[in-house]
């Protein structure tokens, strides 16, 4: 697939409004994500687990217009009040897709939104939402073109998805998405996510990851700005390809069901994500003390449990514990006794891999 066989040109409008609606998770990269090049195009191929309690929900109706606007003519409800704080990134991201969805300005949107994870919990949300949206749009195209195969609207879904947020791309399906060309994930592309679906043990499809909110505050960095920071950076070629490698040898561990070199490389990702930020000009500590403390406290676990707990960061303080379903009570009743006191007003999320989004 190329740009090209994305872009939507025989189409009969709808006479009557359409209402459709999505409910999209989160995903959390285990090999991540950092540095871009062109319009979202990944300079290193990352792999992901899709979520399943952290999600965003978004119906839109689609209303034809009797002419078509110069731009996309939306209204924007979230949590059930008119939001304009999200609109300049939606004008962008239907700037972007305006070649792939020349249909979209035959009609008026009134988009509705809502996150199931707590509003600025520090958790990522661009993912969710924006996998939301572009499976509403397809959802539209494929009333227009019912002749649309599967494989068809999930691609694009994904490619909408990237345009708006590259990580969103990897957040259409589950439970493990590969996005960025990559030899070990067959089919792979920079333009969208693909399932990794080729063998992967059983122990990894009920994985759990539980997300430790250490802080609730405004992400210091734009991933934006987070990305552009990779251009020049003194090790940035060197990550890129220490990325591909690591995704090679968690594609065997993931095969292998060898959850110790899945730890040692989930862990080493998260660590070089921040190092980068920590090495970059200007550079940026994104870590809060107690997420320290809790990244060492796992470690300590883990050589006394002998239970493969692990964490993984995002560009932020909160930190994921990713464990098998079957340690899941230890590890559970661990987190609340000694963790939950770290956590802003003793805020965590239980999450486990999920199989992506739904239609509602
Ligand atoms: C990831 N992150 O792989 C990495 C790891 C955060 C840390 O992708 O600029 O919001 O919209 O393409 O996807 C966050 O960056 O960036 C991200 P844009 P995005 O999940």
């Amino acid at each position: 697939m190329n740009e090209q066989q994305f872009i939507s040109s025989d189409f009969s409008i709808l006479s009557q409004p359409l209402s459709v609606g999505w409910q999209s998770p989160s995903n959390i990269a285990l090999i991540k994500y950092w540095g871009k090049t062109g319009i979202q195009i990944p300079k290193n191929a990352s792999l992901s687990f899709t979520l399943s309690q952290c999600a965003t929900d978004t119906s839109i109706v689609f209303s034809p217009l009797s002419k078509p606007t110069r731009s996309v003519d939306f209204v924007l409800i979230f949590d059930k009040k008119k939001n304009t704080d999200f609109r300049p990134k939606m004008i962008d991201f239907f700037e972007r897709i305006s070649d792939y969805c020349p249909y979209l300005r035959h009609y008026h949107l009134e988009i509705c939104s809502s996150n199931s994870f707590p509003h600025s919990s520090g958790i990522a949300s661009s993912a969710s939402a924006m996998s939301a949206l572009a499976l509403c749009i397809m959802e539209l195209e494929q009333h227009q073109q019912p002749a649309m195969s599967e494989l068809y609207f999930k691609q694009k879904a994904s490619f909408l998805a990237r345009l708006g947020s590259g990580s969103a791309c990897r957040s259409i399906e589950g439970p493990l998405v590969g996005w960025g060309t990559h030899p070990r994930i067959t089919n792979s592309s920079d333009l969208y996510g693909v399932v990794h679906s080729d063998s992967v043990h059983p122990i990894f499809a009920s994985y759990r990851d539980t997300v430790l909110l250490v802080d609730r505050g405004q992400k210091e960095v734009s991933s934006t700005l987070g990305h552009n920071l990779m251009n020049g950076h003194p090790f940035s070629e060197q990550r890129f390809l220490q990325a591909q490698d690591n995704l090679a040898e968690l594609v065997t561990a993931l095969a292998e069901g060898d959850v110790n070199t899945f730890v040692r490389i989930v862990e080493l990702e998260a660590l070089t994500l921040h190092a980068m930020m920590m090495t970059s000009d200007p550079s940026f500590v994104l870590m809060k003390p107690n997420t320290l403390h809790i990244i060492q406290a796992v470690r300590v676990y883990r050589k006394e449990t002998g239970i493969p707990l692990c964490f993984t960061l995002d560009a932020g303080a909160n930190v994921h514990l990713l464990y098998p379903n079957e340690n899941a009570e230890k590890v559970m009743d661990w987190i609340e006794n000694e963790w939950a006191s770290y956590c802003q007003n003793h805020q965590y999320i239980h999450d486990r891999v999920g199989n992506g989004a739904k239609k509602m």
